[in-house]
């Protein structure tokens, strides 16, 4: 076993911090979002909030028909960043490697400090302590043997939790059956065309298998593993703000729910992203992807990768990444690529190979650009040039939304 991880997930984290700053707060249904008389959503809820129903990314005259005593308040962004900050540094202490999911929530491996689980043990609790007494907030740690099993054993003991999973048997044990949406990275579309195939737990991907490849394909293969509890995916050091990436994004006029339409706004920020890594002379080991909801809420997602020196390689994996996201209203979406390392660095003696490569890459470009046309009417590739202007690639985002041919 070559990693041990932490996944900590901050409790009810905006308004915990608003509860911590005014006292008063304390105990209260507190929902942070928009105001009941706006038009708008719910990003978090105290948990006492929560026992009335309201939950993130509900309706906010839902959430107020629910909880008409309830405090409405407009989340403070800056702040929430600020404390952010201050938890990576808590987590860094104890991890060689950090990958931050969202403000709130990370995955930490913490072999090398730990040595062992009562090492990680250890330091999990240290971690909870620490954000007790420093920050004045609780979280929630799970300690396991991978990503996906250190993820659900946060959320076991929720709020103010600590659990830990420590083999593949005993991961499975504990979700063999419950439904297919336990298993992490499993979204809300890939559980409703199991659901519609009957296959409804984990167990029942487990008796499955080969339908669940036929379904699914190469997502089936993973969730078929998932649900043996195998996942080798390394805890991959990427933070949005990290200065070591090459990144491009796009805030939109208006949000959007067409994934269709994401997925091409994708290329064309690849396309931005590598050609700026080509001017500076810069490789990057892997592909990330950022998305803010239109609640907010912000994710990102990143994934080490055999080649990213091309802008069909960057989009290709954006894409991948962008379908395992949960599905909702998009307010921005960048990529970008980070481990960056200089041309020096290449491997020398392959020239032949790099240019065949590269021969090939342009061609993936070129046929996805002709797709893009094809939709849109617009003809990209005579007019990369102007793309990589901001101003440009906001007006061609917005142009291409409204001329989607569907
Ligand atoms: P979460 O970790 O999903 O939620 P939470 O920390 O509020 O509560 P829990 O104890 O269940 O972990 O998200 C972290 C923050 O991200 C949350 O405080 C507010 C923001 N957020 C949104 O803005 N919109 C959303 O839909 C979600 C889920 C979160
Ligand atoms: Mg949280």
């Amino acid at each position: 076993m070559d990693q041990i991880i932490i996944h900590v997930d901050m409790d009810a984290f905006f308004a915990a911090v608003e509860t911590r700053d005014d006292p008063s707060l304390r105990g209260k249904p507190l929902i942070i979002g928009s105001l009941p008389n706006e038009r708008g959503v719910v990003a978090t809820a105290s948990y006492e909030a929560r026992r009335y129903g309201v939950h993130s990314a509900m309706n906010i005259k839902e959430a107020y028909r629910l909880c008409p005593n309830g405090i409405y308040m407009h989340p403070h962004m800056e702040k929430y960043k600020a404390v952010s900050g201050q938890l990576h540094e808590i987590w860094n202490s104890y991890a060689s490697a950090l990958e931050a999911i969202a403000f709130d929530e990370a995955y930490l491996d913490v072999k090398e400090q730990a040595g062992d689980f009562a090492g990680a043990r250890g330091i999990g609790h240290e971690i909870k302590r620490r954000t007790r007494e420093e920050l004045g907030l609780s979280c929630s740690v799970g300690v396991a043997y991978s990503k996906t099993a250190a993820k659900t054993a946060s959320e076991e003991k929720k709020p103010d939790g600590y659990f830990e999973i420590l083999t593949p048997e005993d991961y499975v044990a504990l979700i063999i059956d419950r439904d297919v949406r336990s298993l992490y990275t499993v979204g809300e579309k890939t559980a409703e065309k199991l659901h519609a195939s009957g296959i409804r737990t984990v167990r029942d991907i487990r008796e499955k298998q080969d339908q669940v490849i036929r379904l699914l394909g190469k997502q089936g293969q993973w969730i078929t593993r998932l649900a043996f509890g195998i996942d080798d995916r390394r805890v991959t050091p990427y933070r949005p703000e990290d200065a070591k990436s090459i990144g491009r994004e796009v805030t939109f006029q208006k949000d959007t729910d067409d994934y269709e339409f994401l997925k091409d706004v994708l290329l064309l920020l690849a396309v931005c992203v590598d050609r700026r890594a080509k001017r500076v002379g810069l490789h990057g080991k892997g592909v990330a992807l950022k998305l803010t909801y239109a609640d907010m809420k912000q994710i990102s997602r990143s994934q080490t990768v055999v080649s990213a020196d091309s802008a069909a390689d960057i989009y290709r994996n954006a894409v991948i990444m962008l379908a395992e996201v949960e599905r909702r209203p998009v307010r921005l979406i960048g990529t970008g690529i980070y481990n960056l390392s200089g041309d020096e660095d290449r491997q020398l003696g392959f020239d032949d190979v790099f240019a065949e490569s590269a021969r090939s890459k342009e061609t993936e470009l070129k046929r996805l650009l002709d797709e893009l046309k094809e939709r849109y009417g617009l003809d990209f590739a005579g007019h990369l040039e102007q793309i990589y202007q901001t101003d440009t690639l906001h007006k061609t985002v917005e142009y291409m939304r409204k001329h989607r041919r569907r």
